[in-house]
């Protein structure tokens, strides 16, 4: 009998229950329409748009459209691992420990924005860190004061990405701001909202440290298509 070749995904994951996923793009929605009534949320951001973009769509609209997320599919997810089909080096050895199917409840402690992603920072427990596989140190900076950011700091979902800006970058963007951060800068102007206090990092770059974790629901699987 055909018993099937073992197949690695694009990636490994923590995925966003349905009741999770509803939920928290509801936060999303309404943190999104919160900023778009915030006067220097608004002017810090869009100075950062190249100037030929005359008429700018209002900020829902750029970060709300997720269309080319998942194949189009609503799903909200922490990569745990990109795997490339197999591109990456121990991909195999990582699904066999992996336990995949399992379920774990993550903690979402911050938002951010950039002028090119939306996402929530995730702080991983201990039984989640070992699942997370990134070396963290690869998108250091060459210049610069060496910042060691902690393991699983990294750990994101991504809401939305402005148009022409693949998901990979909120990872990125989120470093950056860590790394202003832990080299000391000082927010450059903080807003209080609803969730916590929004502060900015220049640039367009800004973070919340939510007052209360959101808790969400999730299921440990592989993105395959
Ligand atoms: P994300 O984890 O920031 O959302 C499919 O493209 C998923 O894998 C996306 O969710 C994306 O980013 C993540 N991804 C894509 N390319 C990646 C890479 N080179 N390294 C890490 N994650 C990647």
């Amino acid at each position: 009998t055909e018993v099937g070749l073992p197949v690695i995904a694009l990636f490994y994951g923590w995925f966003l229950t349905k009741k999770s996923v509803d939920c928290l793009l509801e936060y999303y929605k309404s943190f999104l329409e919160d900023l778009q009534k915030r006067p220097l949320f608004l002017e810090e951001t869009i100075s950062t748009f190249t100037p030929g973009d005359q008429k700018l769509p209002p900020i829902l609209d750029i970060y709300f459209s997720r269309s080319k997320f998942s194949g189009g599919r609503n799903l909200l997810h922490c990569t745990a691992n990109f795997t490339d089909y197999g591109q990456t080096p121990g991909a195999a050895n990582y699904v066999k420990s992996s336990g995949l199917g399992r379920a774990f409840k993550l903690q979402l402690t911050a938002l951010f924005v950039t002028p090119r992603t939306v996402g929530a920072r995730v702080k991983l427990s201990r039984a989640q860190l070992p699942l997370f596989n990134f070396d963290e140190s690869v998108s250091e900076p060459t210049t610069g004061d060496p910042v060691t950011p902690d393991p699983g700091s990294r750990a994101h979902v991504t809401l939305g990405c402005a148009p022409n800006v693949e998901p990979v970058q909120t990872g990125l963007d989120l470093m950056d701001i860590l790394r202003s951060i832990e080299g000391d800068e000082k927010p450059s102007i903080t807003l209080n909202m609803d969730l916590g206090k929004l502060c900015c990092y220049g640039k367009g770059r800004w973070m919340l440290d939510l007052t209360k974790p959101i808790p969400v629901n999730s299921l440990f699987s592989g993105f395959y298509a």
